[in-house]
């Protein structure tokens, strides 16, 4: 018998700024829809966006995914790390550039302050990278825990130049 209460909502920010950041999100979310135990994988719209951070590299290509997992959240974060592996991804300067990052930004309603993780992801608010695309496939009302509603930190959160890119 399947358990519904197994399934679990979670929602990963995607970004990317080097070798392709196009085709890095794209195959990103690929690998993620086809992981064992995960399922109904919906994919933002993509976005560009000027860095946050050192204003030396180039401009991001941004997402969120919406999904339902049985992972806990940090299995589903060392799926995660193996998937920006794969795609070279190589920890070196603070804030610079990279191939792939892919972040656990919520897991149902969880609030998670583990060494190695924390959740809701602690810039998530900050970031209309994030906030705008989350916007697109959240549903209606949705509520960051700890801290507001979604459309609260949207509304004080200015665009900062991003641009959804045409489907
Ligand atoms: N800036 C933008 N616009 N998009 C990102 O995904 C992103 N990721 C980061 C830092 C370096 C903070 N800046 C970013 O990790």
């Amino acid at each position: 018998m399947t358990e519904t209460i197994d399934w679990h909502e979670a929602y990963i920010g995607l970004g990317s700024n080097l070798d392709n950041p196009l085709l890095q999100i794209r195959s990103a979310a690929k690998v993620i829809s086809g992981l064992d135990d995960i399922d109904e994988c919906r994919l933002s719209p993509l976005y560009t966006s000027q860095p946050v951070g050192p204003q030396d590299q180039p401009d991001y290509i941004n997402a969120v995914i919406r999904l339902k997992t049985r992972l806990s959240p940090l299995q589903l974060l060392k799926q995660l790390q193996a998937i920006e592996n794969q795609h070279g991804r190589v920890r070196s300067i603070r804030w610079g550039a990279r191939t792939l990052d892919l972040d656990l930004l919520l897991y149902d309603d969880l609030i998670l302050n583990l060494p190695e993780l924390t959740v809701p992801h602690p810039e998530l608010k900050n970031r209309s990278f994030v906030l705008y695309p989350l916007a697109d496939i959240a549903p209606e009302g949705l509520l960051i825990p700890g801290t507001a509603s979604l459309s609260s930190l949207l509304a004080a959160c200015p665009a900062d130049g991003l641009q959804r890119l045409a489907t």
